[in-house]
């Protein structure tokens, strides 16, 4: 008989990380179910979840280190590659100095602490201050903002008692929320759906509201306009906790309901109704949209409208609204280093806030600093010249480098490009500490992620990887940690938790502390102690320090933009599908069988406008590029507005419409949601 054991783990294939149970039989993993104990996703598991085992196990993942001779990968060894990377970033950094290297890690570095964590030590101990993430095109953004505002990152809870969906669709992105939404609706939880297109949850909604790509932030400073207006704020609150709210009773004047009317699509009568609805209910919160609400010209501004709206009627440390909960201590992997990051004349509060830094550049200015400041790059878990903004501008300028070393799973599309390309190990095969519970859902609880099998083929974990690469360049002491396992309990050092007892005691996880409900003194970590209605730190950075309102500078109600008639559509990139993580997961047939092509959507009428028909291959065209997929004509979307996916790679890529330069003021973004285009019926020979 097999020997067969159980392991409890995270899954890890998105920022979720809802538990599993992994089967294994001698050495192989052969089964995983949903963990029912895991407070995140009780049990259920999405059909990328459900599917792991075969993105782990794909006859696709790289085997063994690559180099590119004559344009094509042949096999060569660790050692050599090693050898061979380590020599060039030393000529490099001899002839140009350390902060011409870059590195990248994507969203995996977000649900997998070491992989961040351990690329940002290595480019610290290497002496270059450049490492870009996803962190300067997602969600960054709302917690840097809520930081400005309250000192603090409160988060939107799991269970509320009205939920404001705010460019957020539950059903294709965040399993967690949509479980939770479905069971409180049967106690009497009230939704809401802000969205140009018509979601599942909005079939049972109380309130949905069409809104215009981009003008989110007109609709918010109208329902603070109104709740002033009417006197419907928590006066109480605001006295004893915040400081400038008398500053914006005069500054929200001017911004009606019959004001916002006119930039968002959404009567005014129904922008008062969603005002009282949301001033009336305790326990209420804005779920913005994990990127959405980030990637449009009002980006930082409209995290700043929705803390203030969450502000003013007391909805902050009530359960179901938003709330403070307590951080472990964990061992920080990252190491702070010297210099400046890119980014940090333009975009100052991404990266510094009150003398403190954060480590990461402003990625959308990549593509411009090379070659000039940036003559190698190395990715860890990303796919950047098809996640990041303008794939032309970034293929231009990657092609530019004088060093691309990739370690991922899969010959990506930045992979090709590459002149070295490492194998990884996927997530089941190296230990690490899921914790994204409490950043995203307010779930002060941690979990193990346990290594369930050997590494496939030549694969490495990314603390062999940088553990390796350190010492031959003479980096070793800031690789202390003789094992994945070491480092690991490094990680937990503070938190109370050992690492023997989240592998042998509490495999399922545990709650490292309990969410407090009440503000004591001190709560809020600001300069003024108090929530900050008005910012100083915006102020003095240059920027309003009240909410206001920034036309996309592609749009429709655009002054600035000259070559509209070009594009007479709205563009919106990136809804995600159920199927996918980014540029992940089209191999795997279970999945891909479920939504097999780019499909551009639009409207009826729009359809009929541009003489398109369903399943028609389309393209769709921006002044940065033009992609080439199938029309999807439905129902659900609101006239004049084409919105593509994002991850599909070649020329059905949504980034070879988007634009580098075409950056929220304030923090950097990309926009990505608010753009135009042209769209026509095209034939492809086949
Ligand atoms: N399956 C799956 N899940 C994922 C991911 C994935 O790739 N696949 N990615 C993860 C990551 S990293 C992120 S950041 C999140 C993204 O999560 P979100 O940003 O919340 O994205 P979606 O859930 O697709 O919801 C976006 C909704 O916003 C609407 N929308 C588009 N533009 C606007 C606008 O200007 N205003 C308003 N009000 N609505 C708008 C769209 O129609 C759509 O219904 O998803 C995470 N979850
Ligand atoms: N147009 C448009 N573009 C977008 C968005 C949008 O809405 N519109 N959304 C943006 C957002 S919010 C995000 S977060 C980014 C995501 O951007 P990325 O994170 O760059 O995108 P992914 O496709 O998830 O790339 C992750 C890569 O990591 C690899 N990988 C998985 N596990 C591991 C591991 O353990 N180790 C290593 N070394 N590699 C691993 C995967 O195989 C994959 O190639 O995309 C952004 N791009
Ligand atoms: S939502 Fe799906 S892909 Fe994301 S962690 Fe959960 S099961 Fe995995
Ligand atoms: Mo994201």
């Amino acid at each position: 008989m097999k020997a067969r054991k159980e392991i409890l783990t995270d899954c890890t294939l998105c920022y979720h990380s809802c538990g599993i149970k992994v089967a294994v039989e001698d050495g192989k993993a052969v089964e995983v179910k949903g963990l029912a104990s895991h407070p995140i996703n009780k049990g259920e598991l999405c059909p990328k979840g459900e599917n792991i085992l075969d993105t782990i196990y794909h006859p696709q993942r790289i085997k063994y280190p690559m180099k590119k001779v004559n344009g094509k990968f042949e096999r060569i060894s660790w050692e050599t590659a090693l050898d061979e990377i380590s020599r060039k970033l030393s000529d490099l950094k001899e002839e140009f100095g350390p902060q011409m290297m870059g590195m990248f890690s994507g969203s995996i570095g977000v649900e997998n602490m070491e992989i961040a964590g351990l690329t940002q030590r290595f480019k610290t101990a290497f002496g270059s201050p450049n490492f870009f993430s996803v962190e300067s095109v997602c969600y960054r953004m709302r917690i840097r903002t809520r930081q400005i505002t309250f000192g603090k990152y409160p988060t939107e809870e799991l269970d509320s008692n009205l939920y404001i969906l705010w460019g957020h669709n539950p059903d294709a992105s965040d399993l967690p929320l949509k479980m939770a939404i479905e069971k409180n609706m049967q106690k009497g939880a009230k939704v809401v759906v802000i969205d140009p297109k018509k979601i599942p949850m909005s079939k049972n909604a109380d309130m949905v509201l069409t809104i215009r790509p981009g003008s989110d932030g007109a609709l918010a400073l109208a329902m603070i306009h109104v709740i002033i207006k009417e006197k419907r704020y928590d006066r109480a609150f605001i006295d004893k906790h915040t400081k400038g709210f008398e500053k914006l009773v005069p500054h929200i004047e001017p911004f009606t309901p019959e004001w916002a009317q006119k930039i968002t699509w959404v009567p005014a009568d129904k922008i008062r109704k969603l005002a009282r609805m949301f001033a009336a209910t305790k326990g209420a919160a804005i779920y913005q949209g994990t990127c959405t609400q980030d990637q449009t010209a009002n980006g930082t501004q409209n995290s700043r409208a929705f803390s203030i709206l969450q502000v003013i009627t007391g909805n902050i440390n009530v359960p179901g609204g938003w709330v403070i909960s307590p951080r472990p201590y964990l061992g920080n992997v990252g190491l702070a280093g010297d210099g400046d990051p890119l980014g940090i004349d333009k975009y100052p509060l991404f990266i510094e806030l009150w003398g403190r830094k954060s480590p990461y550049g402003v990625v959308t200015m990549v593509p411009e600093n090379i070659p000039d400041l940036l003559k190698s790059f190395i990715v860890v878990g990303g796919n950047p010249l098809v996640s990041m903004p303008d794939s032309n501008a970034f293929k231009e300028a990657f092609r530019k480098l004088d060093l691309l070393v990739v370690h991922d799973l899969y010959m990506t599309d930045t992979a090709k490009e590459a002149h070295y390309v490492l194998p990884a190990c996927s997530n089941l095969e190296k230990y690490g500490v899921a914790y994204n519970y409490n950043v995203c859902h307010c779930i002060p609880y941690l979990m193990l992620r346990k290594k369930c099998i050997e590494p496939y083929e030549e694969s490495w974990s990314e603390w062999k990887l940088f553990t390796e690469l350190a010492k031959r360049l003479g980096l070793e002491e800031y690789f202390p940690w003789a094992s994945e396992e070491e480092l690991v309990a490094f990680e937990l050092g503070q938190t109370g938790f050992s690492f023997d007892y989240l592998l042998n005691e509490k495999p399922e996880g545990d709650y490292y502390q309990q969410k407090s409900y009440t503000i004591p003194d001190g709560t809020f970590k600001t300069p003024s102690k108090k929530i900050e209605i008005y910012s100083d730190a915006m102020q003095q950075a240059g920027f309003d320090p009240l909410p206001t309102y920034l036309e996309p500078l592609k749009s429709p109600q655009s002054k600035k933009y000259r070559d509209l008639k070009k594009y007479p559509l709205i563009l919106g990139t990136g809804n995600r599908s159920y199927y996918y993580t980014h540029s992940q997961h089209r191999n795997i047939d279970a999945l891909n069988g479920q939504d097999p092509h780019p499909m551009a959507e639009l409207s009826r009428n729009t359809a009929k406008d541009f003489g398109i028909k369903q399943g028609d291959d389309v393209s769709v065209s921006t002044d940065r590029g033009t992609v080439f997929m199938k029309a999807s004509v439905v129902d659900c979307v609101a006239d004049g507005i084409v919105f593509v996916p994002h991850g599909w790679s070649g020329q059905a890529n949504a980034n070879l419409l988007t634009d580098a330069k075409c950056r929220e003021p304030i923090l950097g973004y990309p926009d990505m949601k608010s753009l135009m285009c042209a769209i026509k019926s095209v034939e492809i020979s086949r």
